[in-house]
């Protein structure tokens, strides 16, 4: 298929527009086959691009810039005629400044380079929750990822025909002559660019990720959160999962952490309970739309999983190891010298000798790990062993609960149900975690990450917690029960306190029952926690007083952070809804 072969017409004025100021060598329009995957791999391999690894059939190991290794928020821009559209926790710019910088960017960035025309779908192309999106790149490394994390190809072209909508998405990895390997722009001249009030990105300067895969945080989060608001539906930052008890009983669970929190072991979790299973939905990103019943319907707009190697095991997760087996696309992981990859936290001794993630001999001795802490895979959603049959149901899933969580070593307890609605926006609005390594910044340090969507909302925040509230209101006694979890509070020694993955079923299962109301739990000023003997702990050996410490409220620490909450909360001044203020007026006058 050529340029001429379209038959959209703004599709294809857009195109040549972009030929003209990007000024590639050739132009390719992807049709999705795996034929096409194939080509595109080998001149990568070719070209040392890409490593084959004789250990894993169909897969390969990336190695990007060493500067180009996560999400930089610090060049994330939401651009809206009025900053304050945008809001506190977004970078700014206005529109026509934006697109004049990069228009100075773009022009000829693409000399020498094929220019690949991606039209990808997010969601299946029979839901009417989906959007269609087209992605232009001059990043082959993209295409593959593309293929994988999205539908992509000719039928989403033939499912927009001559008029259909579409968002257009152009990305290049940026001029630079620097690294052949990898190319990239230097850090002040990355822009990750979303024009919320016109449906496009634009993102220039890096490969990686959520910078480059534009189907992801930029489209399906963005994009989509400000669509959401505006259209009376939610895309949230969640992974999705089937919950089945025992009994028989099935529960949709939808969970939102930050970063390199928890989401893909979750949404892939082996319950350490017997009789009780799980079936992964989806990993990342949910779109959620209330039915005229008032139920909360979830679908997961991805086809595939770009997860955080590091910690990933056979012990941790089982799931993902089968997912990543074969036909797997590895970035920034080490090589092992019999040609697999390794990572630290992998079910293994640490080989004697390994290639790290720039390319170097590493041995164990080395301080410096031997993967980067932000590596990661891309498989398909197809080759999880438990993904749910109903994965891509047009329509989704019910949602039962919602949780919020993050990684907290003090003061949040490892599960707390919030007692209403507005309450559960209230502990999502104030969800605080320490950051990791997912962006380029500092790591371990605490941070208030609303709903795990500062980095993606596309919009003022303020406006984001009325949504969620005026969802709620929609929703009434149909809404999904909301809970707020912590796998990662930590004892005097430092260590975890709670065993974390498939124990967290333990959690779950506390979760489904107080969704049925079959269980206790003692009402605290941050919510419902249960007693100790709520929970199902046989065949556990926490150590001694762990169990006090995690259902612990943390009313004396949040006290302390009180003033590091209110400041939060203030950020969003006069669109900061009441029934917030409320709620953390309430919650200080219970503090000790
Ligand atoms: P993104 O893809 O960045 O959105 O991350 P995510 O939220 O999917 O996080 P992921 O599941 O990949 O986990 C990130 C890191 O946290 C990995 O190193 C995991 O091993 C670790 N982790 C996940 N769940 C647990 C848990 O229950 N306990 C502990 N201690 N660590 C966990
Ligand atoms: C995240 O950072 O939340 C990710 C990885 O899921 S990325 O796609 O790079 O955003
Ligand atoms: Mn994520």
């Amino acid at each position: 298929m050529t340029e001429d072969d379209l038959v959209h017409p703004k599709l294809k004025a857009w195109l040549k527009q972009t030929i003209d100021l990007c000024g590639p060598d050739h132009v390719h329009i992807c049709d999705g086959s795996p034929k096409e995957y194939a080509t595109l791999m080998e001149t990568m391999v070719a070209k040392g691009n890409a490593i084959p690894l004789p250990k894993r059939p169909g897969s390969y190991l990336f190695r990007s810039d060493p500067s180009d290794v996560a999400r930089v928020e610090a060049r994330t821009f939401i651009n809206t005629r009025k900053q304050d559209d945008a809001g506190p926790s977004n970078n700014w710019a206005d529109p026509d400044a934006m697109r004049a910088t990069l228009r100075d960017l773009y022009k000829d960035c693409m000399k020498g380079r094929t220019l690949y025309v991606i039209p990808f779908s997010m969601g299946p192309l029979d839901s009417p929750l989906s959007r269609i999106g087209v992605e232009i790149t001059d990043s082959p490394y993209v295409v593959v990822n593309m293929h994988i994390m999205t539908r992509v190809g000719t039928a989403v072209l033939q499912k927009l025909g001559n008029a259909g909508a579409f968002i257009p998405c152009l990305h290049s990895s940026g001029k630079g002559a620097g690294n052949p390997q990898w190319v990239c722009a230097p850090m002040d001249q990355k822009y990750i660019s979303h024009f919320p009030e016109e449906n496009v990105i634009a993102s220039y300067g890096s490969g990686y990720g959520g910078n480059a895969l534009l189907g992801k945080k930029c489209l399906a989060l963005r994009l989509a959160s400000a669509m959401a608001w505006r259209e009376g539906w939610m895309a949230e930052h969640m992974l999705l999962l089937r919950l089945t008890s025992p009994e028989g009983k099935r529960y949709h669970i939808g969970g939102a952490f930050p970063s390199a929190c928890g989401k893909t072991n979750l949404a892939m979790i082996t319950p350490t309970l017997p009789g009780w299973k799980a079936e992964c939905l989806g990993d990342d990103i949910v779109w959620m739309k209330p039915d005229a019943d008032g139920r909360l319907w979830a679908l997961n707009p991805e086809a595939g999983f770009f997860g955080v190697a590091p910690g990933t095991s056979r012990a941790t997760n089982p799931n993902a190891m089968k997912t990543i087996e074969k036909n797997t696309i590895f970035t920034n992981c080490a090589l092992t010298d019999d040609g697999d990859v390794w990572w630290e936290g992998l079910d293994r001794e640490k080989p004697s000798h390994l290639t790290d993630w720039q390319g170097q001999s590493w041995t164990p001795d080395k301080e410096a790990p031997a993967a980067h802490p932000n590596a990661r895979f891309t498989a398909s959603a197809t080759q999880c062993p438990i993904l749910c049959q109903d994965w891509d149901a047009p329509e989704g899933v019910p949602l039962d609960a919602i949780l919020f969580g993050g990684r907290r070593a003090h003061v949040a307890p490892l599960v707390t149900q919030a007692l209403n609605w507005d309450h559960g926006v209230f502990l999502g609005a104030t969800l605080a975690s320490e950051t990791t390594a997912a962006n380029i910044g500092a790591v371990g340090k605490l941070r208030y990450d609303p709903m795990a969507m500062t980095p993606f909302c596309g919009y003022n925040m303020g406006d984001y917690f009325q949504h969620w509230l005026t969802m709620g209101d929609r929703l009434g006694t149909k809404a999904p029960a909301i809970f707020y979890v912590n796998w990662f509070r930590k004892g005097k020694d430092g260590a975890y306190l709670w065993p974390g993955y498939g124990d967290n079923c333990r959690v779950l299962k506390w979760i489904c029952d107080r969704v049925d109301g079959k269980v206790g739990a003692r009402e605290t000023p941050v919510g419902y926690l249960p007693c100790a003997n709520d929970l199902d702990l046989s065949g556990l050996n926490l150590a001694p007083g762990a169990l006090d410490v995690l259902l612990d409220p943390g009313l004396a620490e949040r006290k302390e952070d009180q003033p590091q909450l209110e400041a939060h909360l203030a950020r969003f001044g006069d669109r900061l809804p009441q029934r917030l203020r409320q709620q953390a007026a309430a919650l200080a006058l219970c503090l000790p």
